[in-house]
């Protein structure tokens, strides 16, 4: 490649590289949501891990809360095209979540309150690239963004990243999600520009 044409692209701000093919910058915070935004308070909050035997465990808010929290900055990618660069997010990384429980699982299917739904591979849960978001940007998570807690699964397509987060039903094979059923990409890779069935 020409190193003087693409030190000119690099000026560009909706060239950074750090932006997906096919995809824009946006400074504002869309909100996108299939459906009305569910009112859960911390104290009814519940995030169930499911294992592949069918044995539940559950978590309620201080026992998120005692969990460590990481604080990440990372770039966020919608299908419909909006990325978002540099947004700081805190929360619970998947391995504390599920660690000890994935015996047999190779799929997690992800519940939302409400009844969206979205599944991803194990592996992309875990190695510290999936959290249980509780803040954006140094303050609790807003309703309409997913609060009281999300999925945070940065390097897939955002609609993986399930607002207000109820169950993390881990399985033996892949089962889709709601924009899956519907003819979304299986895994969603942003970098591959997997947005639908076939890409
Ligand atoms: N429960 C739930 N989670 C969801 C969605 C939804 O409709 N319901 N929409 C997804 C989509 S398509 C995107 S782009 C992001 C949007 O998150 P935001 O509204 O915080 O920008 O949430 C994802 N998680
Ligand atoms: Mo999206």
């Amino acid at each position: 490649m020409n190193v003087v044409s693409r030190g000119f692209v690099g000026r560009r701000r909706d060239r950074d590289p750090r932006i997906p093919p096919g995809q824009y910058l946006e400074s504002g915070f869309p909100v996108l949501s299939a459906g009305p935004t569910p009112d859960v308070h911390p104290d009814r909050w519940r995030l169930d891990v499911t294992a592949v035997d069918g044995t539940r465990s559950s978590l309620a808010w201080p026992d998120l809360m005692a969990l460590p929290s990481e604080t990440v900055t990372v770039d966020i990618h919608c299908v419909t095209k909006w990325s978002k660069l540099d947004t700081t997010w805190s929360g619970v990384p998947l391995d504390a979540v599920v660690g000890a429980r994935t015996a047999g699982a190779t799929h997690a299917l992800v519940h939302s309150y409400g009844g969206y739904t979205t599944n991803l591979p194990l592996a992309d849960l875990l190695g510290g690239r999936a959290w249980i978001a509780h803040a954006y940007d140094g303050r609790p998570l807003t309703p309409e963004h997913g609060g009281p807690a999300r999925l945070l699964v940065p390097h897939l397509y955002f609609w993986k990243s399930a607002k207000w987060v109820r169950e993390i039903e881990l399985l033996r094979d892949d089962t889709p999600g709601f924009w899956e059923a519907l003819g979304y990409h299986d895994y969603g890779d942003p970098w591959r520009e997997q947005r639908y069935v076939g890409d």
